[in-house]
């Protein structure tokens, strides 16, 4: 059996990371059986969740997991698209993943407010004494690598402009579409969902709740989706 390496359900999502809810998805979609264990992070390979084990293969990152189930299980995510509508989503899974993943991180972990209602919790593991350095510290790269990446350079008001451009990009991808992959379900409806789920989250105070919501087919399509591959989760 495949075991899924990621951090687990937090803040009503399927998991704390949209990366570990794409992975989730991926597994769910090709119909493969898989355990969850939250306790690998000092063991990821890239010191990046998520990661699985199959019979004895560790496959670390998201898009190298869809890889090996593609070519170990030959499933097809993208079966019945054309070239042109594959790449589409490609870049599109390209934009949650490298730039609108910024976002979030700038949400979540910049905003000191937001960092108190979310990513806190995830150091509540620690013995207390530890607690305040290990918050320090892990905030403290974490902020340098949006830096590094460029979108910590930004105002918040900036960021959550390229947010609205991109939530704009994605609602325009769907139009009226079921999935993004049209009437059947693809590979990127793993990354596109689990980024506007992460991005949408209700506990975190951000203006980019409202850009969800203003988009119509993108708030529905999150609620639909959660339905239908995540009904624990439904209350
Ligand atoms: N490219 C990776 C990204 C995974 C990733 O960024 N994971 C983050 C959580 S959202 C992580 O484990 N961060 C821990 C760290 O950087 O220390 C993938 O697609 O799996």
């Amino acid at each position: 059996m495949i075991t899924l390496y990621t951090f687990g359900p937090s803040f009503g999502l399927p998991d704390a990371s949209p990366f570990g809810t794409k992975a989730h998805m991926l597994l769910k979609l090709a119909g493969l059986d898989y355990q969850s264990d939250l306790t690998g992070f000092s063991k990821a390979p890239k010191g990046k969740q998520p990661y699985i084990k199959d019979d004895g293969d560790i496959i670390a990152d998201s898009t190298f997991i869809r890889m090996h189930i593609e070519k170990k299980y030959g499933f097809d995510f993208d079966a019945d698209l054309t070239a042109a509508h594959a790449g589409s989503l490609w870049a599109a899974e390209k934009l949650c993943e490298d730039h609108l993943y910024w976002v979030v991180i700038q949400d979540r972990w910049t905003d000191r407010d937001n960092f108190e209602r979310g990513p806190r919790t995830f150091f509540d593991v620690f013995p207390a004494p530890v607690r305040p350095i290990m918050r320090r510290v892990v905030r403290s790269q974490i902020i340098k690598s949006s830096k590094a990446h460029g979108m910590g350079r930004h105002t918040t008001a900036e960021v959550h402009a390229l947010a609205a451009r991109g939530l704009d990009a994605l609602s325009g991808i769907l139009g009226d579409g079921r999935y993004f992959g049209g009437d059947r379900v693809a590979g990127a409806d793993a990354t596109i969902f689990s980024f506007i789920d992460s991005m949408s989250c209700p506990i975190f105070d951000t203006p980019v709740i409202a850009m969800v919501e203003d988009r119509k087919n993108l708030h529905d399509y999150r609620d639909r989706m959660r339905a239908e591959f995540f009904p624990e989760l439904a209350g």
